[in-house]
């Protein structure tokens, strides 16, 4: 199992979070990284490299040009305001609305925004696109012929949509992943999310192809983040016609239930007849996690690994969320022993 990580996601430390009407530091922070990879060192995989820049090329693939070019100047544009604080909007697009980016950067935030609990801050693209870089490595190593790979992404990417950022993403390196490993020569992936939230912004991506399968297992909507999609009747559109798998659970859901809901998505991905797997990892579903209702432990993502691999495809695990507490690491580096077996 090579690892992929790079210092850069420090870059992205922001000093807000919207939380219960109040700003907060955020529970998507720099520390996360620190613990998962102290974690997976000290579990042994220890072949950690940084990155090769790949620039854009894949990632306009996934999301639109407007919306790259957005995140990169976003900060610049919102401080040129004079703007005290970082990046939050204070209107959005809505029911109705008409689809056209404002002019104005107070305007422009709330159109590319799917969620206003993130702030956009300096640096924030700077390590968005680092850990897209991540992302796309990993790819390269299965491309180059090899089995596992761990992309240990900083900010997350699965709420990110085709031109939405949101839930502490900004570029969807899942998604971007996936299109590396199609790009290289595979007719059909899968994105297996398996982070407590719903990943909206993979299947924004994914939902009308017919080259990506995308199976998420979450919190059900009515109940949790992202609330406005996720159902079990979302089952893709036109080429992907039925290539779009829900499995949304109740507050409580421990491993014993999860876990069919796993075999289940493992069998559609099987019968699908996917040459690889993206498995978006957040370990959020952790009993202990300070933002989510799932009630997996520890030894849980042991197994959670191993069935993974029972696929027999490679598999490439792209960090997602996970906040809190310290065992965040432990959980992550469980997967990747259950995967290697
Ligand atoms: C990548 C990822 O896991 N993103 C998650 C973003 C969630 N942001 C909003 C969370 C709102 C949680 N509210 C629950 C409060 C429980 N006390
Ligand atoms: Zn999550």
């Amino acid at each position: 199992m090579r690892v992929f990580y790079s210092e850069k996601h420090k870059l992205r430390d922001a000093k807000t979070e919207l939380h219960g009407g109040i700003l907060v530091k955020p529970f998507e922070g720099p520390f996360r990284a620190e613990w998962i990879l102290a974690a997976v060192k000290e579990a042994g995989f220890t072949d950690v490299h940084a990155p090769q820049e790949h620039g854009l090329e894949t990632a306009k693939k996934v999301h639109t040009e407007d919306f790259l070019d957005f995140l990169s100047t976003c900060w610049d544009r919102w401080s040129a305001a004079g703007y005290p604080g970082e990046a939050i909007p204070t209107a959005y697009a809505y029911r109705r609305s008409r689809e056209k980016a404002p002019r104005n950067i107070d305007g422009a935030v709330g159109y590319y925004a799917n969620s206003v609990e993130t702030s956009i801050s300096a640096g924030t693209y700077e390590a968005a696109i680092s850990s897209m870089d991540v992302a796309l490595s990993g790819a390269d190593w299965l491309n180059a012929g090899n089995r596992f790979a761990f992309s240990l992404c900083r900010p997350p990417g699965h709420h990110a949509g085709i031109d939405l950022f949101g839930g502490y993403c900004f570029i969807n390196n899942a998604a971007v992943a996936a299109q590396r490993l199609l790009d290289h020569g595979a007719k059909k992936v899968a994105i297996l999310d398996v982070d407590f939230h719903h990943g909206n912004g993979t299947q924004d991506i994914t939902y009308r192809r017919g080259d990506i399968f995308f199976a998420s297992l979450h919190g059900d909507p009515a109940d949790a983040f992202p609330y406005f999609l996720g159902y079990a009747d979302e089952t893709g559109e036109g080429e992907g016609e039925g290539l779009n798998a829900n499995y949304p659970m109740p507050a409580g859901t421990p491993w014993e239930t999860w876990a069919k809901a796993l075999d289940d998505s493992l069998a559609r991905i099987n019968a699908y007849g996917a040459e690889a797997i993206v498995l978006s990892l957040g370990v959020d579903t952790f009993e202990q996690d300070p933002i989510s209702f799932f009630k997996l432990k520890s030894p849980d993502y042991i197994r959670m690994g191993e069935m993974v691999a029972k696929s027999g495809v490679p598999v490439l695990t792209v960090m997602e969320g996970g906040y809190g507490v310290p065992e965040i690491g432990l959980n992550v580096a469980n997967v990747l022993k259950g995967l290697e077996g």
